[in-house]
C-alpha cells in the first residue's frame, strides 16, 4: 500500500509541478548565456528553462516605486518604468539615475535565470523627466520643420541623454495623426497629414540606430548608446470624436488604413522595437481588446515582431468602470495580442488572473510563449544580457552644449509666422533695431515651465522657472547689444 500511495503522491507532485521548466540542462552553461549563439537559439533555450511564473513575470512592467526587492524577486518582473514625473529625487543627477536603475537591475539579475529588466520612460521631447536634460520642441513643432534629418538627429541626442541616466527604453515617438485640434494631446502629434507623420518616423533610427543593410522590419537597437523606441498609440488616437481624449474613433477601413495606419508601416519597417496600444476605441471597441487590429493587422499583416505594450492601466479600462470585470479584461487583452502590461496598481490581481486563465486553458500557452518570445527577442537584440548594468561614462551627454544647440536649431526651424503685418508692403517683422518699448504679453511670457509644455519634469508639465534652464525673459532685458529699454508685462 505504502508504495502505491507514494506513487500517488509523486504523481500529485508531478502534476503540481506541471509548470516547472522542461529543460534540465544545468543553468551555469546554458546556451542562452552565450552571446555567440544565434538569437533564435538563445531565445528558444531560455524559454525551455522558464516556468509559467517566470514567463508571466516577463510580461509585467511595474512603476519604479513598486519595484521593491521582494516584488522583483517574488514575481520575476520583466520590466520597470518611471511614470510621469517619477524621479529618484528632485534635481537628481545622471549618476543618481544610473544608480537607481542599476539597483533595480541587480534585483532582476539575482533571480534564478537572471533575465535583465528593460527600463522605460516617457522621453517624448528630449529626456523630459530629468532635470538638466535638453528639452526639444514637441512633435507638433518638429512636424512643421519638415526636416526628417533634424528629427533623426534629435532622436540620436535623446538616446544619448536617456542612456546617460542608465535607461534603455523610451515611450516615443507618438505617431498619432491629430485630426481635431481640440484634442488636448494634439501637441504630441507631428501633423494632421499622415505623410508628414510618416517622414518623422526617422526619429526611430535616430533613437535605435539604423537597421543593418538588407534588414527590414525586425526589432533593432544598436547597442549601448541607443534605446528601444515605441510607436504609439496604436491606433487612431488622433482621430477621436470631437478630439475627446481616449474616446471613440469612428472611421471606416479606408479612413483607418489611409490616415492613421500608414506611419505604422514605416515604424515597423524601420525596426521599431515596441508598439503601445491606445486607450481609445475604434468604432466602439477598445483598442486594448482589438484582436483584429493588434494580432490580425499589426502582428500578422505588418509582420511586427517586437513587443506590444499596454498603456498605463489600459487593460483595466477595457470594462467600465475602471477595473470592472478584470478577469475578462485580462483575457480580452491577451487574446487581442498584448505582450506586456504596464500596470503597477494591481500587480497580484493581474498575475493571479493571468495564471488562472492559462491554467484553465482559456488562454493557450502558445499565446504566452508568443509574448515572451517577443520580449526576449528585444532584450537579446539590444545586448541587455551582455550589458545590463550602466556606468557613468555618458553623464556629460545630459544637457550637453551640442544637444542644446541642436534644440535651438529645432526651435528656429519650427517657428511659424502666419502673417507679417497688415500686408507685404508694411511688414511688422523684423522689429526696428531701435525701439523704446517692447510689450511681452501672456501668462507664458516669463515662465519657462509653461513654455516647455506638457511632459516636462512632470506628466502635465509645470509652471515657473525653477526646474528648467533656458533663455529667460530677463536675458532679453539685460542684452546689452539690444536697445530695448523697457519691457512691458501682462
Ligand atoms: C466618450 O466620451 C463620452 C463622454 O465623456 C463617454 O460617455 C463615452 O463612454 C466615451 N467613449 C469611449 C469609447 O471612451
Ligand atoms: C464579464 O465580461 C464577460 C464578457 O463580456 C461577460 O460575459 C460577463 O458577464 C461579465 N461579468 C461581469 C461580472 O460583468
Ligand atoms: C505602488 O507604489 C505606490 C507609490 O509608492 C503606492 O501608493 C501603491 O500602493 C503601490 N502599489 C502596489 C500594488 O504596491
Ligand atoms: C547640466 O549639464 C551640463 C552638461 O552635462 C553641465 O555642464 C552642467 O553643469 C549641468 N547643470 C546643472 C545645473 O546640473
Ligand atoms: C522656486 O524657487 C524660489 C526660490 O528658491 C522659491 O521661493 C519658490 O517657492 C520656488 N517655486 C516653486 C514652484 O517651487
Ligand atoms: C543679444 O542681441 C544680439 C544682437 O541683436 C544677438 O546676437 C544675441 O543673440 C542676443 N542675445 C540674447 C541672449 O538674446
Ligand atoms: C482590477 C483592479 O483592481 N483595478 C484597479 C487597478 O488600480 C486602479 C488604480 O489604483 C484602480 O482604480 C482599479 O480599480
Amino acid at each position: 500500500m505504502r508504495s502505491s500511495s507514494y506513487l500517488l503522491q509523486t504523481l500529485g507532485l508531478l502534476l503540481l509541478c506541471c509548470t516547472v521548466a522542461a529543460n534540465k540542462e544545468p543553468l551555469e552553461n546554458a546556451k542562452y548565456k552565450d552571446p555567440k549563439e544565434p538569437l533564435g537559439v538563445r531565445i528558444k533555450n531560455l524559454m525551455s528553462h522558464m516556468t509559467l511564473e517566470e514567463k508571466i513575470g516577463q510580461m509585467v512592467q511595474l512603476e519604479r516605486a513598486n519595484a521593491t526587492t521582494e516584488v522583483m524577486k517574488k514575481y520575476l518582473i520583466g520590466s520597470v518604468f518611471s511614470g510621469g514625473g517619477s524621479v529618484p529625487t528632485p534635481y537628481a543627477s545622471p549618476e543618481a539615475w544610473v544608480n537607481m536603475v542599476n539597483e533595480i537591475q541587480k534585483k532582476a539579475l539575482s533571480t534564478r535565470l537572471g533575465i535583465p529588466i528593460i527600463y522605460g520612460i516617457d522621453a517624448v521631447h528630449g529626456h523630459n523627466t530629468v532635470y538638466n536634460a535638453t528639452i526639444f520642441p514637441h512633435n507638433i513643432g518638429l512636424g512643421v520643420t519638415r526636416d526628417p534629418g533634424l528629427v533623426k538627429r534629435i532622436g540620436e541626442a535623446t538616446a544619448l541623454e536617456v542612456r546617460a541616466t542608465g535607461i534603455q527604453y523610451v515611450f516615443a515617438p507618438c505617431i498619432a495623426v491629430c485630426r481635431d485640434p481640440r484634442w488636448g494631446r494634439c501637441y504630441e502629434s507631428y501633423s494632421e497629414d499622415h505623410k508628414i507623420v510618416q517622414q518623422m518616423t526617422e526619429i526611430i533610427p535616430g533613437l535605435q540606430g539604423d537597421l543593418p543593410f538588407g534588414q527590414k522590419g525586425v526589432p533593432f537597437v544598436a547597442g549601448k548608446t541607443k534605446v528601444a523606441a515605441c510607436a504609439k498609440h496604436f491606433v487612431g488616437d488622433g482621430g477621436t470624436l470631437r478630439g475627446m481624449n481616449a474616446n471613440n474613433t469612428v472611421i471606416n477601413t479606408n479612413g483607418l488604413l489611409g490616415i492613421h495606419m500608414p506611419a505604422y508601416y514605416d515604424a515597423v519597417k524601420k525596426g521599431v522595437a515596441t508598439v503601445m496600444v491606445s486607450y481609445s476605441s475604434i468604432n466602439g471597441l477598445k483598442m486594448h481588446a482589438n484582436k483584429k487590429l493588434i494580432t490580425g493587422f499589426l502582428k500578422n499583416k505588418l509582420k511586427f515582431r517586437g513587443i506590444v505594450i499596454s498603456d498605463y492601466l489600459g487593460v483595466d479600462q477595457i470594462n467600465t468602470p475602471l477595473g470592472a470585470n478584470y478577469s475578462h479584461s485580462v483575457y480580452a487583452a491577451i487574446t487581442a495580442g498584448l505582450d506586456m502590461f504596464m500596470d503597477s496598481s494591481n500587480l497580484t490581481k493581474l498575475i493571479d488572473e493571468l495564471t488562472s486563465l492559462v491554467k484553465r486553458k482559456l488562454i493557450p500557452m502558445s499565446r504566452i510563449d508568443d509574448a515572451v518570445k517577443r520580449i526576449l527577442r528585444v532584450k537579446f537584440t539590444m545586448g541587455l544580457f551582455e550589458n545590463p548594468i550602466a556606468d557613468h561614462s555618458l553623464a556629460n551627454q545630459l544637457g550637453s552644449k551640442e544637444h542644446r544647440e541642436l534644440a535651438r536649431e529645432a526651435v528656429r526651424k519650427s517657428l511659424v509666422l502666419l502673417k507679417n503685418g497688415e500686408n507685404a508692403d508694411k511688414p511688422l517683422l523684423p522689429l526696428p533695431k531701435k525701439a523704446n518699448k517692447i510689450l511681452v504679453a501672456g501668462t507664458h511670457a516669463d515662465n519657462l515651465g509653461y513654455q516647455c509644455g506638457g511632459w516636462t519634469i512632470t506628466w502635465q508639465g509645470l509652471s515657473g522657472n525653477n526646474l528648467t534652464i533656458g533663455t529667460h525673459l530677463s536675458s532679453i532685458h539685460s542684452n546689452e547689444s539690444s536697445s530695448y529699454s523697457t519691457l512691458g508685462f501682462l
